[in-house]
């Protein structure tokens, strides 16, 4: 009925003149479409709070939630002894190599001396921080955590290149106590594959096995912590997803959002994770830019809130890693001209996510596509239910889907150019 009613309106103004073929709705929902509706725990949310409140209070609770996502914070704190590869780290994590501008300094006799900052390069409400060693001159064990403001991080990773010693047992009973979380980093483990290569009776996973366990050996007295092996030379490699994967079941829901769009692009892995998160902000979106009673911005088809979308938009663009300064990092590290992958950027994107872009994506639901939607929404979503003024939801979902799609294509086909697939 409230697809009826978008119809009547849009077909009256008649913008919905541009045929879009039936087969891009299903692939964007796939052949069960009314079961992926029925089965997406976010749609299910959406909805029961749409029922049990007021549109109004619904509303206003979805403007909540934009705004903290918008404000929360992430504070890494990268802790260890010193050499122990910490500065390389966030250097990673922020997609930077050593030698980029910006890096923080990194080497045999670069020691961090104090806490520092490290704002991510495409998300300034992400603070990495190169914190000093335990045991450097200024930071005693005793006062450590005190002296670098425990308080301020979400979490702390804890690095060592060689086997855990005495400062960093204590330092993680410590943070332990005091009810915070940490991960304990086995570092530099391309230094230790290459070493060990040239054997006749090499085997990878055996020697990878032996260091974890040697690891875990000496952290019994800390609860058994799982201990991550990684090279920050390259991310794909050894435990960095599953440092991850941990990290996404830890972590609030919306610092695990922040962390996961906040990583580097550098495989399909990755990717793919940022694509699911970005999947879940869909419905808050299309409702929070649908559902609320909107001025129609000209030359724009759908009737939704400009601002909202927008921002959704510009967050999958930035968090892809299709950014001019993204693709300039992962083009310096494969060594290959930034032009070359730019131009793997295809789609309406190409230049980014501006007026024109927004113009012609909201402008492109036909006719036959609405109907499509409707029928593949119906069974799940009881479209009747959504508040007056929600029109344009069912629409603003799919559409935004659509955007998604074609971002993850174009930056599928960077990460194929730069052979991180
Ligand atoms: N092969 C390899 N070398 C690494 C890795 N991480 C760090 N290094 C090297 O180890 C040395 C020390 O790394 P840093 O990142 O400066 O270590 P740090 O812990 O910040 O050192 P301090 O600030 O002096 O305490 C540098 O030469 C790095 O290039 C790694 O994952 N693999
Ligand atoms: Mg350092």
């Amino acid at each position: 009925m409230l697809v009826d009613a978008f119809l009547t309106r849009a077909t009256m103004s008649g913008d919905l003149s541009v045929a879009e073929p039936e087969t891009e709705i299903l692939e964007i929902y796939g052949d069960g479409g009314a079961e992926w509706f029925s089965d997406d725990k976010e749609t299910q949310k959406f909805l029961k709070e749409f029922k049990k409140s007021s549109s109004d209070a619904a509303v206003k609770k979805i403007k909540e939630n934009f705004k903290t996502l918008d404000h929360v914070t992430l504070n890494i704190g990268v802790t260890g002894n010193s050499g122990a590869g910490k500065s390389s780290f966030v250097n990673a994590i922020r997609g930077l190599s050593n030698d980029d501008e910006g890096a923080a300094e990194t080497g045999v006799t670069e020691t961090t001396q104090a806490p520092t900052p490290f704002t991510h390069p495409t998300m300034p409400n992400v603070t990495i921080w190169d914190l000093p060693g335990i045991g450097t001159p200024k930071f005693k064990a005793k006062t450590y955590l005190s002296d670098v403001h425990f308080e301020r991080y979400d979490f702390f990773i804890i690095l060592t290149s060689e086997r855990f010693k005495e400062n960093d047992i204590s330092l993680a009973k410590a943070i332990k106590k005091k009810k915070l979380l940490f991960y304990f980093i086995r570092s530099k483990i391309d230094n230790d594959i290459k070493a060990e290569e040239k054997r006749r009776d090499f085997n990878k996973e055996i020697m990878l096995s032996k260091i974890r366990k040697d690891c875990e050996k000496n952290l019994k007295d800390v609860g058994n912590p799982k201990v991550f092996l990684i090279s920050s030379f390259n991310f794909s490699d050894y435990d960095f997803n599953k440092l991850i994967d941990t990290l996404e079941k830890e972590l609030p829901e919306t610092k695990q959002h922040a962390l996961v769009l906040s990583l580097p692009v550098y495989s399909l892995e990755v990717l793919q994770r940022k694509k699911r998160h970005l999947q879940k902000m869909i419905w808050l979106t299309a409702f929070g830019s649908g559902a609320i009673a909107v001025v129609p911005v000209p030359g724009l088809t759908v009737a939704c809130d400009y601002g909202i979308t927008l921002s959704f938009l510009e967050s999958v663009f930035r968090s892809f890693g299709l950014e001019d300064s993204s693709l300039q990092r992962v083009a310096t590290r494969v060594q290959l001209n930034v032009m070359d992958l730019k131009a793997e950027i295809k789609s309406r994107f190409k230049d980014g996510v501006t007026h024109g872009t927004m113009k012609s994506l909201l402008a492109t639901p036909s006719m036959a596509s609405i109907i499509t939607l409707k029928g593949l929404m119906s069974g799940a979503v009881p479209l009747g239910q959504l508040p007056a003024g929600a029109i344009s939801v069912p629409i603003m979902h799919y559409l935004l889907n659509k955007g998604l799609k074609e971002m993850e294509k174009d930056a599928r086909s960077v990460l194929e150019k730069a052979q991180l697939l």
